[in-house]
């Protein structure tokens, strides 16, 4: 019977760990044919810096082609958003009958193997191949492998797989110098010639490239003059440029995104300030935005964090950047109300009298449409003496 590896990944970018990987597997089970299946990840999905789908899947093409059993496949790419195992199995088994497969793992996926979706039918697919590292405590490796084969579920140890390089190191060798001796000769140049993980995470012609497939044509335009105000009022008040730039960029990154996932991804994080995301959904893209330059972008400076969490509450305590952010977001060249030219002007001059301005304004819409305001709305209402008017809806 024909042996076949599933070996699935993020493969950002593939390297030569992985192909190493390969070679072990097939080797330790005589398998004719190893198949890389690299993942589709959403763009909400908490990965780090990540490149596209597309050229993953070339990269994973271009490192295979040397090696006459590795071979790549499309489905989950094709698939898009998130797959489960269980279904690629199935997928496979169905278009290659009378196969035996072998699905390959690390560690952490092996010993969490019983909360995977459907795992009993995964062990009626496939074999598990292991992949272990020498330094991994192999006792409970073993022990896991009794139980799973109790639950009807056999596996295969593959002890003293090389240490894998980790593709986070190589990420950051390519950005710092621009090459790297661990991937295959074809895939730098592929990398290279594509620019992929070579950009400073905080350029802003690249953030605002990356930014524009995420959101509609009205959110980049807006994003683009909310960077502008908020570079224009850094200089004014001698806030640091750079930074007020590249939260203004970014302070709404997420606004158009599906909002399920995001809130999931704020529920799991913690940093909830007592808002009630549920009840106010508008309030999710800040705190969803925060996080999201943090595991996407690979931007961890606080003070850009902090501009972009609270760019639509407020909060007591702003540092200046956050004052500007949330202003340059209400004064940007898109905007167009009544006093506009009146806050802009203020934005110029007197950020308190802007501010006491703006949340007067807000706490007053939100009133009036009987929505909750949120402590944080509330504590800087409070710090810049703005009165919240009675009828107030609601305690959030
Ligand atoms: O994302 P933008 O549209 O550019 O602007 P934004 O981030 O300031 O979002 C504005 C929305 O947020 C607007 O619908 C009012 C709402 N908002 C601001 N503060 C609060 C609030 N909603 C609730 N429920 N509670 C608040 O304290
Ligand atoms: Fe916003
Ligand atoms: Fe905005």
């Amino acid at each position: 019977m024909s042996q076949t590896v599933l070996y699935g990944g993020t493969f950002n970018p593939i390297h030569r760990g992985h192909l190493e990987i390969c070679l072990r597997a097939r080797e330790a089970v005589g398998a004719q044919e190893v198949l890389l299946m690299p993942a589709a990840l959403p763009p909400h999905k908490s990965t780090g810096e990540l490149a596209p789908d597309r050229d993953r899947l070339a990269m994973c093409a271009l490192a295979a082609e040397p090696y006459g059993f590795i071979s790549v496949d499309d489905y989950e790419i094709r698939r898009g958003g998130r797959s489960y195992t269980v279904d690629t199995l199935r997928y496979l088994t169905q278009i290659r009958p009378g196969e035996k497969f072998w699905l390959l793992m690390g560690t952490d996926m092996f010993l969490t193997f019983t909360q995977w979706r459907d795992w009993e039918r995964i062990g009626e697919l496939a074999t598990l191949l292991v992949a272990a590292r020498e330094e991994e405590d192999l006792g409970r490796l073993e022990a896991q492998k009794a139980a799973l084969e109790k639950l009807g579920v056999p596996s295969v140890l593959l002890k003293n797989a090389p240490l894998p390089m980790s593709s986070t190191e190589i990420r950051r060798e390519l950005r710092e110098t621009g090459t790297t001796q661990k991937v295959s000769p074809r895939v730098l140049a592929y990398i290279q010639e594509r620019g992929l993980y070579q950009h400073d995470s905080q350029d802003l012609p690249y953030l605002r490239e990356y930014i524009r497939p995420l959101m509609t044509d009205y959110r980049y335009r807006h994003s683009l003059g909310v960077e502008k105000q908020a570079a224009h009022m850094a200089e004014i008040f001698g806030a640091d440029v750079h930074k007020a730039s590249v939260a203004g960029i970014l302070h709404d990154v997420c606004k158009d995104l599906p909002k399920g996932a995001l809130l999931q991804n704020i529920l799991e994080s913690g940093i909830i300030n007592g808002i009630d995301f549920k009840a106010s959904p508008q309030l999710i893209h800040g705190y969803a935005g925060a996080l999201y330059i943090q595991t996407h972008l690979d931007i961890h400076d606080p003070d850009i964090i902090d501009a972009v969490r609270y760019h639509t509450t407020a909060r007591a305590g702003m540092s200046l950047l956050e004052t500007i952010v949330y202003l340059a977001d209400l004064t940007s060249e898109d905007r167009e109300y009544a006093d506009v030219e009146e806050m802009r002007r203020l934005c110029d001059h007197d950020l308190r009298e802007a501010m006491a301005r703006a949340l007067t304004h807000t706490v007053g819409e939100l009133v009036r449409k009987n929505k909750p305001i949120c402590p944080d709305t509330r504590g800087a209402c409070r710090e810049y003496c703005v009165p919240i008017p009675t009828g107030d809806g609601g305690t959030q």
